[in-house]
């Protein structure tokens, strides 16, 4: 899955996509590049600075640029946590909805997504991190209830992804406690994503801008896909696709 941010705030690429012109660019890149799904999103959730916007101005960044993209053919996510602007994106063509709050913020969402029977992508999130709590217990007891929440509005289990929500109210030692023990997540039995690209738990280990962390993300999203993931969610798809080329033949001769 590449990302493409049209954000003015992005915490690793905010303002480089904005104008339409680029954006679809670069979506045509990251396809080039062997990515299989393209993820939208026009709000910055980075945990510090970014600037909530309302769904009127995500959808005036969405707009000159979501349909250009889904033109292309590849399915499309739609990044949003508010159902107006999953409503339009839909609507537009986007085949998948990625919620970072899992179903449990916009009470609309979950109702939504039943009637168009489409994928949707349910990260854990919190607040505000506590690194006193044992992670893997709270993602699993948040998925639980996103399960809930899916199943009482009527969305079929087959249509969910699970996404630990790496460095999403979380602190860094929990992101890499989410990667490293990804494999619990499998006993819900659903496909399960991962997004660490650039993500600040790498600059803990090694200290780095955002646009220096392909090492760091590459080395996270190989353990993550040796322990299940189905999906990762990366800026630099070219790198990742071949680093998960290279691990999966290799793996492929044990
Ligand atoms: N991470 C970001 C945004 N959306 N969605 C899912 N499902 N999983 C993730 O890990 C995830 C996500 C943050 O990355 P980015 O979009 O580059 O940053 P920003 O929120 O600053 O736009």
């Amino acid at each position: 899955m590449g990302v493409l941010n049209v954000t003015p705030d992005s915490f690793s690429d905010g303002g480089q996509f904005v104008a339409p012109e680029r954006a679809l660019a670069q979506a045509r890149r990251m396809i080039a590049e062997g990515a299989d799904i393209i993820d939208i999103g026009a709000e910055s959730t980075r945990p510090y600075g970014s600037e909530p916007v309302s769904a009127e101005e995500e959808l005036r960044r969405l707009q000159p640029v979501l349909p250009e993209v889904v033109a292309l053919g590849v399915p499309v996510s739609i990044d949003s946590m508010k159902s107006p602007v999953v409503a339009w994106a839909l609507g537009q063509g986007a085949v998948i909805a990625n919620d970072i709050w899992g179903l449990q913020r916009d009470e609309r969402m979950a109702r939504l997504l039943a009637e168009h029977k489409l994928p949707v992508i349910v990260m854990h999130n919190r607040d505000r991190a506590d690194p006193a709590i044992d992670i893997m217990k709270d993602i699993a007891a948040f998925f639980a209830r996103s399960l809930d929440v899916a199943a009482k509005a009527g969305i079929s289990a087959e249509n969910i992804v699970l996404d630990p929500g790496i460095g999403f109210g979380k602190a860094p030692e929990q992101s890499m406690t989410a990667l490293a023990r990804l494999g619990e997540l499998h006993a819900f039995g659903l496909p399960l994503l991962v997004g660490a690209s650039r993500k600040r738990f790498i600059s803990t280990v090694s200290p780095s801008e955002p646009q220096q962390r392909l090492g760091g993300s590459i080395a996270a999203h190989l353990i993550a896909a040796q322990n299940g993931a189905k999906i990762i969610r990366s800026h630099d798809v070219a790198e990742t696709v071949q680093a998960l080329r290279v691990a999966a033949a290799i793996w492929d001769k044990q």
